[in-house]
């Protein structure tokens, strides 16, 4: 059965990830009692915001009740597990600093956020400094992770040449019995190897020498764990040298910057009714704002101090107005993006998209309760075994009562709303 995607934070010590965890879990979106809302401290429930597929129909939208998470005019924000990986530092994979714990943690995550100190006020192993060049950070984190991966495999390199070759496995079939443990799979790994082309081709497994298997492994770490880099505290007044030379010759999809601090601000003050606050956008209003605008008593907002107001106006400046937004929601994004995650909309009727049942508050007319997210390249009857579990399935619809197959791939947009009709064909 698939598992829910999780996404991992990693970092050095003090980069901002929990900072970053709270920011993106302390969301006012958060209704309903998400049932793994407490698992263990590192672990937290985010919010992805995805078009929600109540927008596709005139009229649903006020009555999308999701059962966890919200919807706003079509915006949804669904759950989606996050897990703080902390204590990682250079030397990690020898047993520094918490050592293999936190890289044993990994293993369960699909996709990564670095959180990198674009400030340069924090050395690489997270202590107060100023001027360090947060591009090592970059460099160090990936080769912790693959000389993880290296090490745990080279320590057992004889006997695995050896049984590849007694048993004539597949180099597929070998490494897949030495990388489940990281979840691979055998298509992630033929996809892997694929990777090697025939002027660098791999040659047989049992000659592979360090160079070759150091190649493989960082090749499986690329495949496994993409990454997005969250460039954080780009309110700091040196992070815009550093920006610059870590975003030259990278990808602009795996780069975010943000600024966890000023979002867990604005949420707070938002709470505290200071201010309103569109999470994850660079609309912030003040009392002052409202009235401006004619709104009435403006909004009920409170009266700041001069302080108060001077620090939303920094914030505005050197953050919002500069940047669109404090950049973590798009992290989420990103990452989702990287996956390929496919929101699914399972319902119970075809032709209302309700549930069938009056129960969990949204009232029997409410629509679209439920959403999954799963991995792309995922089937309709895997999405069926993940929502239902074991019971027999008789067949699936689609919008329009359009019968769909089990084998099927879920799309967005094409096969994504979907009524499960349980027992014998
Ligand atoms: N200036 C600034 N400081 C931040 C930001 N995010 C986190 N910090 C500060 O960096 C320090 C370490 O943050 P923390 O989240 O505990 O880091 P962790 O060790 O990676 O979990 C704290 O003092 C935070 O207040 C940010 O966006 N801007
Ligand atoms: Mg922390």
């Amino acid at each position: 059965m698939p598992r829910d995607p999780l996404i991992g934070l990693v970092g050095k010590p003090s980069s901002g990830k929990s900072t970053t965890l709270n920011s993106l879990t302390d969301a006012s979106s958060k209704v309903g009692n998400f049932p793994f809302t407490t698992i263990d401290p590192q672990r937290a429930i985010g919010y992805l915001q995805i078009p929600c597929a109540c927008a596709r129909f005139p009229d649903l939208s006020a009555r999308c009740k999701p059962n966890y998470g919200s919807c706003v005019d079509g915006r949804r924000s669904v759950p989606i597990e996050l897990l703080d990986v902390a204590g990682l530092v250079p030397g990690a994979h020898e047993g520094k600093g918490l050592g293999n714990k936190f890289l044993d943690d990994l293993r369960h995550a699909d996709a990564l956020v670095h959180v990198v100190d674009v400030s340069g006020c924090t050395d690489a192993e997270g202590k107060a400094t100023r001027g360090y060049d947060p591009s090592q950070d970059i460099v160090w984190l990936r080769s912790e992770i693959v000389n993880w991966i290296q090490g745990n495999l080279m320590e057992k390199w004889s006997s695995i040449k050896r049984r590849h070759v007694a048993t004539k496995s597949s180099p597929v079939e070998t490494l897949q019995a030495q990388f489940s443990g990281y979840g691979s799979t055998p298509s992630l790994l033929a996809l892997t190897l694929s990777r090697f082309s025939s002027a660098h081709a791999l040659g047989p497994l049992e000659a592979w020498d360090e160079a070759t298997i150091s190649a493989v492994v960082s090749a499986f770490v690329d495949d496994k764990f993409p990454t997005v880099l969250a460039l954080n505290k780009i309110d700091h007044a040196d992070a815009d040298k550093n920006i610059a030379k870590i975003a030259k010759g990278r990808d602009p999809q795996t780069m975010v910057l943000t600024s966890a601090i000023s979002e867990v601000f604005l949420r707070r003050l938002a709470k505290q009714a200071y201010v309103r606050y569109v999470e994850g956008s660079e609309v912030v209003e003040t009392r002052e704002d409202l009235l401006e605008d004619g709104v009435e008593d403006g909004g009920g907002l409170r009266e700041m101090d001069e302080k108060l107001k001077t620090r939303i106006e920094n914030l505005r400046d050197m953050v919002l107005y500069r940047f669109g937004s404090t950049g973590v929601v798009q992290v989420l994004s990103r990452a989702a993006e990287l996956l390929g995650l496919v929101p699914v909309f399972p319902v119970r009727n075809i032709h209302s998209f309700g549930s069938g049942s009056a129960t969990g508050g949204g009232g029997k007319d409410a629509v679209f309760r439920d959403c999954v997210l799963v991995k792309k390249n995922t089937t309709v009857g895997e999405v069926y075994r993940k929502v239902m579990g074991d019971a027999p399935l008789a067949y699936v619809e689609t919008v329009g009562a359009v019968r769909v197959s089990e084998d099927d791939i879920v799309t967005s947009g094409k096969n994504d709303i979907l009524s499960f009709k349980v027992g014998r064909a």
